[in-house]
């Protein structure tokens, strides 16, 4: 890792078994790297909540026998095109199939897209996770 800085944290100890605690549960190998993690979530959150430009996957699990469900889909991804980039179809088993959708847009949008496809009538699961672009 470059220009790697080392700096000290004080935390009550109860606090700090806990966040040891959450280490071992989610197999981060120390300290740092569980912190490293944490703190991009916060700045990929901050980002998403400011609006800004963000890239996305929004998955989606449905019944596609439900009646001109698989269509009202398609054509919600076609009414959002330039904020989708790609989308992965999976037919999970006789009834049921699951979409990934990868999008970039402003994260407004982002979430427009998700409430819409999400909101549909006869999707059954799925949600949206977003991640802030890298600074080049
Ligand atoms: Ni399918």
């Amino acid at each position: 890792m470059t220009n790697l800085v080392r700096f000290g944290i004080a935390m009550e100890r109860s606090l700090l078994d806990r966040f040891d605690g959450l280490i071992e549960r989610r197999g981060f190998e120390n300290r740092s790297e569980a912190l490293r993690d944490l703190i991009r979530r916060a700045l990929d959150q901050e980002a998403w909540d400011a609006g800004k430009h963000v890239c996305a996957t929004i998955t989606l699990v449905y019944d596609h026998h439900v009646r001109e469900l698989t269509e009202r889909l398609n054509e919600l991804q076609h009414d959002f095109g330039d904020a989708i980039v790609s989308t992965l179809h999976v037919h999970l088993d006789h009834h049921h199939c699951m979409e990934v959708i990868a999008c970039r847009g402003r994260a407004r949008q982002l979430r427009e897209v998700s409430e819409k496809l999400l909101g549909t009538k006869g999707v059954l699961s799925g949600g949206i996770v977003a991640a802030a672009l890298p600074k080049t």
